[in-house]
């Protein structure tokens, strides 16, 4: 169902005072350390809509939730504000130099001191890769600008909400139908020149503002041109068509559901515990752009990967406490656990003694999804040997193997996908 649009006739603002009014709104976002800002009717997404009921029919959706929940709602921005007339979208860049120029897998570990003052070398520690997006809490920046853009709008008496991948509206379109960019074969949401290192967020609001684009956008996957580079570096095969993820596939996905995580699937998850960042790595939209605007040092406080030894060895208490922001499923700290496990399997070193305590510990403990994913990455790291026999053979393991794959809307709601 297409809503109608509605006039309020009290606050019928003339065409010059909503041009004026728009133009504050985008300095005041660009002010705030928005890239970009455009500004868009709030009318239905109605191609979007068909997009999600039909992908979630082919199952390409892979049981996640989030906008695929209800997509009468993620598309309609008046279930946000009753009334909703424009969205004012920003884009935040997370686009930051790695702090280290060897690769972050086989980091070589800084010596460390021990209580006689004496020095252990301990040449290389697998560290486990983290998405350029979750280092650090990039969504609350966004927030916080868009929040300015609100307040500026509430002041002048209208309604104004704030929603950044909080699953209430489908992002990328609403930036795409306020012109910011285009989308890409690997399904981002391109800025021309910038590229795809931004997250997304929309102040809807019921003031009538004037729009940055036309009403229809076109030319999906038009910025591309006959580039096709991210569908053929992606590790799983996941982008079955130009624009058309299967989350099956996406290690991004995978990493963030539930049970076993997919035997045909471990090996190409390399060394990535959270998020994955390939097919916009090899974009050269996004080198160019780098090259020709270099983005700034890493913030210190960064994230940038996590050393799977001290990961496996934490309390959940501490997991949740560093990695709590990310979206763990049930906020169940084992699922992270899961992936280092994975990941250690692929670049941990077999001879070394943390790895194989490391693994002995994990093939013993009375969790059966841990257990199977010891048993892997020992197979993996050829020494399956000392740690005995496989108790639960070859086949993927999970108690919860035949639930679905996400838990309910309240758990995901606020949730990074
Ligand atoms: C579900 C979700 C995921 C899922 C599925 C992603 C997907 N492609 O659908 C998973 C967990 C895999 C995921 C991964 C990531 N995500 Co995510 N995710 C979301 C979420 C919650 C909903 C997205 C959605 O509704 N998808 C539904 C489908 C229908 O939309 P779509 O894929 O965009 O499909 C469009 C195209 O197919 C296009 N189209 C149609 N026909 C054609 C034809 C051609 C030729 C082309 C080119 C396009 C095209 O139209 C469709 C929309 O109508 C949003 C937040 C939100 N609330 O919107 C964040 C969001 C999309 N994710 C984001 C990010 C950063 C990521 C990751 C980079 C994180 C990471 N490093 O791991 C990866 C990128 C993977 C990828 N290539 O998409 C950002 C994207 C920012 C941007 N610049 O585009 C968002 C917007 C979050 C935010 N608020 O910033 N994500
Ligand atoms: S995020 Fe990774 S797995 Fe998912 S589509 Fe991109 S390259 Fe493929
Ligand atoms: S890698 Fe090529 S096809 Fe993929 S998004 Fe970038 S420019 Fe488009």
């Amino acid at each position: 169902m297409v809503r109608s649009t509605v006039t309020d006739p009290t606050r019928r603002e003339s065409s010059d005072e909503a041009a004026t009014l728009s133009r504050v709104l985008i300095e005041l976002g660009l002010e705030s350390g928005l890239a970009s800002v455009g500004i868009a009717s709030a009318a239905v997404f109605g191609e979007t809509r068909e997009h999600l009921v039909e992908r979630k029919e082919r199952g390409l959706h892979g049981g996640m939730q989030f906008t695929y929940r209800n997509p009468d709602r993620s598309t309609d921005p008046a279930r946000i504000v009753p009334s909703a007339r424009s969205l004012v979208v920003g884009a935040w860049s997370y686009r930051q130099l790695d702090p280290h120029p060897v690769p972050v897998q086989m980091r070589p570990q800084q010596r460390r001191s021990v209580d006689d003052g004496d020095h252990i070398d301990r040449p290389h520690r697998p560290m486990g890769q983290v998405a350029r997006y979750a280092r650090h809490d990039h969504y609350a920046d966004l927030r916080r600008a868009l929040t300015v853009i609100a307040e500026r709008l509430r002041a002048e008496g209208s309604r104004a909400t704030v929603v950044c991948d909080d699953n209430a509206l489908v992002d990328r379109a609403a930036a795409h139908r306020a012109g910011l960019g285009w989308f890409g074969k690997n399904s981002m949401m391109l800025i021309p020149g910038q590229g795809s290192w931004f997250l997304l967020g929309t102040v809807v609001t019921d003031a009538h503002l004037q729009i940055t684009a036309p009403e229809v956008p076109a030319g999906h996957g038009d910025g591309c041109g006959s580039c096709t580079r991210c569908l053929s570096a992606c590790p799983t095969g996941a982008l079955v068509a130009p624009g058309v993820l299967d989350a099956r596939r996406c290690l991004a996905w995978l990493v963030q559901a539930k049970g076993s995580f997919p035997m045909e699937h471990r090996r190409a998850l390399g060394g990535r515990i959270y998020g994955c960042d390939e097919c916009q790595e090899v974009c050269p939209i996004n080198r160019v752009a780098d090259r020709k605007n270099p983005p700034p040092a890493a913030d210190p406080a960064e994230v940038i990967g996590v050393d799977l030894l001290e990961l496996l060895a934490a309390s959940d208490e501490a997991l949740l406490d560093t990695h709590g922001r990310w979206y763990i499923p049930g906020r169940d700290p084992r699922y992270l656990r899961r992936n280092a496990l994975v990941a250690l399997g692929n670049i941990g070193d077999g001879n070394d003694r943390d790895t194989k305590q490391a693994l002995r510990h994990w093939s013993t403990v009375d969790d059966p999804l841990l257990v199977e994913h010891a048993y892997w990455a020992a197979r993996e790291l050829g020494c399956d040997g000392l740690i005995g026999e496989d108790p639960v053979g070859d086949g993927p393991v999970g108690d919860d193997r035949h639930e679905p794959r996400d838990g309910p809307e309240s758990e995901l709601r606020g949730q990074r996908a």
